[in-house]
């Protein structure tokens, strides 16, 4: 194992037992409404935005009990997105990181209020006192991951590609698009250590544009999966942008351009970290992971 395999598997255990604390399960009537909403976030993942807010945050010198309750609230909104995603109204998925999915294994009234109550839990926990102890700061995580989850930020872009219909059909369209759906969190988790760490404005830019930069390599690395990859290793329904129609970096580019874009973007994200020392050597691999992932 790399050391950046290594870290991000730390990292990931660390979160999960994180998520386990803050979703213990009782005896209270709403029982099942936990064990589904555990069932969304306690069953694998890479956990890279959580990885990206402590490596974020270790940057700046952040308390890691604090990130990881930061990452904890991350992970709980990424996973309320893939629930919801994956319902009949959506992309009407019945496998999700090697699993059924959650309307699949309860039931779709369980899945779309697991999903409500992870979104609602992620900012309960962002405003509890342990994730930074001065209000202010607190606020602006919550601010920033309204936004970024919101109409102007993830739901935003799943409202654009639900309802694109041909209309994205140019590279501006699908950049746009994709930096809203999946780049605004990953920004937001990037984000979350200059908040935390109160990073000067051109540290803060520096982490901006790394964020801005691996988010578009994410999504291109995930466009050539869902051609190139197979449901054993993905763990999710691959083929289906190509059966939907849908404009993606890879049908507009094609798979060899969309590929050397993903790197010239990856390369990048590294240039902007010039400014941290080795102390951002974990950032950088995690550039060079998101496109030679698998999964
Ligand atoms: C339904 C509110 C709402 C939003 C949906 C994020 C999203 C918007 C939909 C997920 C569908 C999808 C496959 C998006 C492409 C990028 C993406 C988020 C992939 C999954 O993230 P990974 O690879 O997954 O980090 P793991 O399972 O490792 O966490």
């Amino acid at each position: 194992m790399s050391d950046f395999e290594t870290a991000l598997s730390e990292a990931a255990a660390r979160v999960e037992a994180e998520l386990d604390t803050l979703l213990a399960v009782d005896a209270a009537p709403e029982a099942r409404l936990i064990e589904a909403m555990r069932y969304a976030v306690l069953n694998g993942g890479k956990r890279l935005r959580p990885f990206l807010v402590l490596q974020s945050a270790d940057l700046f010198g952040v308390d890691p009990m604090a990130s990881l309750s930061a990452a904890a609230a991350i992970e709980m909104v990424h996973c309320y997105s893939l629930v919801h995603d994956d319902l009949p109204a959506m992309d009407d998925d019945s496998l999700r990181r090697g699993k059924p999915t959650v309307h699949i294994a309860f039931d779709e009234a369980t899945a779309i209020l697991a999903g409500d109550a992870l979104l609602t839990l992620a900012f309960e926990t962002l405003a509890d006192e342990r994730t930074h102890r001065a209000p202010s700061v607190r606020a602006e995580l919550m601010l920033r991951l309204a936004r970024a989850a919101g109409a102007h930020g993830m739901v935003g872009g799943q409202m654009i590609d639900l309802t694109a219909d041909g209309a994205v059909s140019d590279i501006g369209g699908v950049t746009r698009l994709q930096r809203l759906k999946t780049g605004a969190l990953i920004e937001f988790a990037c984000m979350a250590g200059p908040v935390m760490g109160s990073a000067s404005t051109p540290l803060r830019e520096a982490v901006r544009g790394y964020a801005h930069d691996l988010g578009l390599a994410f999504q291109i690395a995930d466009d050539l999966l869902d051609i190139e990859g197979d449901a054993a290793e993905t763990g999710k329904a691959v083929g289906k942008d190509a059966d939907q129609g849908k404009a993606t970096f890879v049908s507009i580019l094609g798979p060899e351009r969309a590929r050397s874009q993903a790197k010239i973007l990856v390369d990048q994200a590294v240039e902007h970290l010039a400014v941290f020392d080795h102390k951002a050597d974990l950032l950088r691999e995690a550039a060079q992971f998101v496109i030679a992932r698998r999964n």
